[in-house]
């Protein structure tokens, strides 16, 4: 696709949908490359986590994921220099956030298959709503995200009382398949701007898998896409925009880069992020994001309306 075409078609669905699935951004030789560093630093396998009694005896549910100076990225970062460079994409970032747009976060993200998970751990997660791992991996490799199927959800999850002014941009290593937990995002969910999770979800139609999504601001109909694509390709998203992944059922643990690129505030020349925002229905920021952990952040409520959809189909 010629370069203005590419811009063009992109701009329009983030505009219209909150998604763009980009296609490649990578070679695959660069994905590739970044993937044999990460593989290269543990083993994906049960043995990235914790013994039932080491759990039971250090119970931590915060402070598990990578941070400023515990993130695998930070070990690679010159090998993300195809990414961080790449003319395109920058001038699309640039189209949404403005020319001053910065890195907020990146990260490495692994969806992790059942048969790599200890038994016990199996059990204890099973029909969980959000299945971060971070606090059952072993403290060494918690530089990485690992997850075991989430339900959908905003990214301004992890942002109590921030508004939606950033985007993020989720490139895949491996070629992802409808085995290999391919995200799966809702069109158009983030009209209804800040909502709080578990959101009020129903498959309303599940020949073509459209869900009905309420708020107390309105009411959309949107339309499931999958990102299923092969290693190097990229997809956007507006903070706002649900979307959510079940566990791979392949052998193979999926490992992906998610980076949040957010605006600066610059005078008043609004960029298309932020008109997107001011015609958002509902509010555009929230004091409670969530309401499914205990007091010590152990994600409790049980439901994932995501993988329920899926179950035996
Ligand atoms: O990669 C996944 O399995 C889920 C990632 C996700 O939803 C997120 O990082 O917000």
């Amino acid at each position: 696709m010629r370069k203005s075409n590419w811009l063009h078609s992109n701009l329009q669905s983030f505009e219209s949908y909150g998604i763009s699935f980009l296609g490649k951004i990578l070679s695959k030789q660069d994905a590739d490359s970044i993937l044999r560093s990460i593989k290269a630093s543990r083993p994906f396998d049960s043995n990235l986590f914790l013994s039932e009694s080491e759990f039971a005896s250090n119970q931590e549910f915060r402070g598990v994921n990578p941070r400023p100076g515990r993130n695998f990225l930070e070990t690679i970062a010159s090998a993300l220099d195809p990414i961080d460079k790449n003319a395109r994409l920058d001038g699309l970032v640039s189209k949404l956030l403005g020319d001053e747009y910065y890195l907020l976060d990146r990260k490495v993200v692994c969806g992790i298959p059942e048969w790599n998970m200890p038994p016990w751990l199996r059990s204890r997660l099973d029909g969980r709503a959000i299945n971060n791992l971070g606090a059952y991996i072993k403290p060494e490799y918690r530089d990485i995200t690992y997850f075991y199927g989430i339900d959908y959800h905003q990214d301004l999850i992890d942002w109590p009382e921030r508004e939606p002014n950033f985007i993020t941009l989720y490139v895949y290593l491996d070629d992802v398949g409808v085995d290999d937990a391919p995200l799966t995002l809702l069109a158009g969910s983030h009209h209804l701007g800040a909502t709080e999770f578990p959101h009020d979800l129903e498959l309303s139609d599940p020949t073509d898998r459209i869900w009905t999504y309420k708020s107390s601001s309105g009411e959309v109909e949107c339309s499931e896409k999958k990102f299923m694509a092969g290693a190097g390709s990229a997809a956007i998203w507006h903070a706002c925009t649900l979307h959510g992944t079940t566990p791979p059922k392949s052998t193979i643990a999926r490992i992906s880069l998610r980076y949040l690129l957010t605006s600066r505030q610059i005078g008043n020349r609004p960029n298309i992020v932020d008109i997107m925002n001011t015609k958002l229905f509902g509010s555009v920021s929230q004091k409670t994001t969530r309401r499914d952990q205990s007091s010590f952040g152990e994600i409790v409520k049980s439901g994932n309306k995501l993988i329920e959809s899926v179950v035996d189909k």
